[in-house]
């Protein structure tokens, strides 16, 4: 009989981590990366002492006690909302994330989401694709300027930063920034941002980005009041999470022409988007997708795979996420 200890892969992951991954443990995976219900999560976990989760898998107080012998829950996303940390923390098991391996790669993506929200690029393919475009006019989808403009971040964490020195240092940009704390003087320079308060973010910035964690605390952080603080040609990024937005608010906003566009890549309860911003022309939507390029992607996989192997084998990890270690349970 195997006495290597027992993981769960609870998606589809790369195949070169799984076969990583079987080198230290007796692996069952989601390689078909079937949509389980709650339930079906426990059944398949009851019988394991490790996981690697992604942010849709939900780990919960009932799945943990439903699995009383899983000591350590890896997931591939620097994000972690779908942890109930407290929870996992009390009964002993172990939270890890997937931090750094995606901060660059991620921001790259909030400037092109912002860059294709700003210019249009979406409304105006859509518009050549149906036929529409029969000749040139001169304010044919003018947008508005990336360059030169003012850049307000909401969360100034590692991915914030990156944006924030793509912003001043690549396009001149006045970048402004509204954090829980305040970066230090030497960070503030290094990235060319500076803080202001929430309302004057909102009131000054042409474009407002937002890459703060999701949590009960910034549960509808942009809502109907805060759009209407916004300026009427300004745009929104979300590269956040789903409910840092009122989404619903949002559709209404960009239907009145209350703020000029809208980038989203995450929803309130996605994958499903809510209607009414399927259906308003000034707002760009892509599937969550900041992190996803195939390096990236196989590092965070990578990285969730070394912190299972590290728990097991060195009594350590590399990126917790409830700290410290909680003493691992017995099997
Ligand atoms: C992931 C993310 O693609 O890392 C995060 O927090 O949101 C994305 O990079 C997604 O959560 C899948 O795990």
């Amino acid at each position: 009989m195997s006495t290597k200890p027992r993981i769960l892969v609870a998606r589809a992951i790369f195949p070169e981590v799984l076969d990583f991954l079987s080198q230290h443990f007796e692996v069952e995976s989601n390689q078909d990366d079937l949509d389980w219900s709650p339930e079906e999560l426990v059944r398949h976990l009851q019988d394991k002492d490790g996981a690697l989760t992604t942010g849709s898998v939900s780990i919960s107080a009932a799945l943990l006690a439903a699995c009383p012998q899983l000591r350590i829950c890896a997931n591939m996303a620097v994000g972690f909302n779908n942890f109930d940390v407290p929870a996992m923390t009390a009964a002993g098991v172990q939270g890890t994330n997937a931090p750094d391996v995606l901060t660059e790669t991620t921001a790259d993506f909030g400037f092109a989401l912002l860059m294709a929200t700003a210019r249009r690029v979406t409304e105006s393919e859509h518009y050549l694709r149906a036929g529409k475009w029969t000749r040139w006019s001169y304010d044919m989808f003018c947008g508005s300027d990336i360059h030169g403009a003012t850049l307000g971040i909401i969360g100034m964490g590692r991915i914030g930063q990156a944006i924030a020195r793509r912003g001043a240092l690549g396009f001149g940009m006045q970048v402004i920034y509204h954090n829980r704390s305040r970066l230090d003087a030497a960070t503030e320079a290094a990235c060319g941002a500076r803080y202001v308060d929430k309302d004057t973010l909102l009131q000054s910035a042409d474009h407002v980005l937002l890459v703060v964690p999701y949590s009960a605390a910034s549960h509808h952080t942009i809502g109907a009041a805060e759009l209407a603080r916004m300026k009427p040609t300004a745009t929104l990024i979300n590269i956040a999470r789903g409910g840092i937005v009122d989404d619903a608010a949002l559709a209404v906003a960009l239907r009145e022409g209350r703020i000029a566009a809208a980038g989203l890549d995450v929803f309130e309860g996605e994958p499903k988007v809510h209607p009414d911003l399927l259906t308003v022309p000034n707002v760009v939507l892509t599937p969550h997708i900041a992190s996803a390029t195939r390096r990236t992607r196989l590092a965070m996989a990578q990285l969730a795979a070394d912190n299972l192997v590290d728990y097991f084998f060195r009594g350590t990890v590399r990126t917790p996420v409830n700290t410290p270690l909680p003493v691992a349970r017995s099997a």
